[in-house]
């Protein structure tokens, strides 16, 4: 049996780790081998809601959890980390501006990010579930200056699942059809899926859509796919965002499909005129524990502007959190 991975998630309480932990506990994220140890973080006033939550994963008897930790002290949940997902964060509440959803966030992730330089095993990976997460992300990242920058990730695998499901529904195809598709940007309204490099059954996707379609159906069902279902269901996406979560961090541990791309966020590197630093939306793959930014597509004209107007919200939230104090 190997070593059991140390998985560090913040907001266990919360809804989307009453889904998220199950299925990393079965071993949906790092496979039917690979044992694990949870570490979980929340708040105080949380931790007793948490024990509830271990007493249900103790009653599912799953045979690759090793061990479970709770506390609401990041220093010593994160002590020893191999892989952290952040998913906590201070959600927007009325009347609040974006300065104070920034500062708010700010005041979480700055402190774990330190924390995770400070404690997590040298080979930590560390993925930002938690909204705004791309900003959130580059908060954390700023704060662990002993951990290279590329070992931190924000989701938005979620937008890229979403679209891919979109694409098949429109085409009549299974989502095993649907190969190459990019999400570029930020998670937010803003975002941009872009189906130009997509193919649908070999097919090139652009063939199979027209651009109506894309700019007035897709795009907006995409990018508004959060707030749906919030409307639907009264509450915002949890089971989706938890599974979003297991893909990334388990393509990120054990590699993607030979004859695909996935979008995740990562440092820009200046890719694609990305301004370097932001964490941002890229296709990417990923070999050997490292991701790769797919290299060389053609952006066309109307590409371009989604991308650069979604790039400049990115710019503009870490010039707020820069002035902040907060990187
Ligand atoms: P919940 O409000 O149900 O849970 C959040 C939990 O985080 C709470 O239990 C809270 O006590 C805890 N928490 C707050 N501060 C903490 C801290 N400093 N340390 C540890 N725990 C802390 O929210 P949930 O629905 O689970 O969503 C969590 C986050 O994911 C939100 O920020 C949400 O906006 C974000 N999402 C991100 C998505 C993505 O694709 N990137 C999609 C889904 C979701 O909207």
């Amino acid at each position: 049996m190997k070593s059991p991975v140390r998985v560090a998630v913040t907001g266990a309480a919360g809804q989307i780790c009453y889904s998220l932990l199950f299925r990393i506990a079965s071993g949906s994220m790092l496979g039917p081998d690979q044992p694990v140890e949870l570490r979980l973080l929340e708040i105080t006033p949380a931790l007793k809601a948490l024990e509830g939550v271990v007493m249900e994963l103790d009653d599912c008897a799953f045979p690759l959890l090793a061990g479970v930790q709770i506390g609401d002290d990041a220093n010593q949940v994160f002590d020893g980390v191999n892989l952290a997902c952040l998913v906590g964060a201070r959600p927007r509440t009325k009347g609040m501006e974006r300065g104070d959803l920034l500062e708010a966030n700010g005041a979480i992730f700055k402190p774990q990010g330190r924390a995770l330089n400070d404690h997590a095993a040298d080979d930590v990976r560390v993925l930002i579930t938690g909204n705004p997460a791309n900003t959130n992300a580059l908060i954390a990242m700023s704060n662990a200056p002993d951990i290279p920058r590329e070992r931190f990730n924000a989701l938005t695998r979620l937008d890229h699942n979403r679209a891919v499901a979109q694409l098949a529904a429109k085409t009549g195809s299974s989502v095993n059809d649907v190969k190459h598709l990019s999400i570029w940007g930020n998670h937010s309204a803003t975002q941009y899926p872009d189906v130009f490099h997509a193919t649908v059954g070999g097919r090139p996707a652009p063939e199979l859509v027209d651009q109506a379609w894309l700019e007035s159906d897709f795009l907006p069902r995409v990018q508004q796919r959060g707030a749906a279902i919030i409307e639907a269901r009264g509450a915002s996406s949890a089971a989706s965002a938890a599974n979003a979560t297991v893909d990334h961090m388990r393509d990120w541990v054990l590699g993607t499909a030979e004859d695909d791309w996935v979008s995740m966020s990562v440092p820009s590197d200046g890719s694609y005129g990305v301004p370097e630093g932001i964490i941002s939306s890229f296709p990417c793959t990923v070999s050997g524990g490292a991701y790769s930014i797919v290299q060389g597509l053609d952006v066309n004209d109307f590409s371009r502007g989604k991308i650069d107007a979604s790039t400049a919200e990115l710019v503009e939230e870490r010039e707020a959190v820069r002035s902040l104090g907060l990187i």
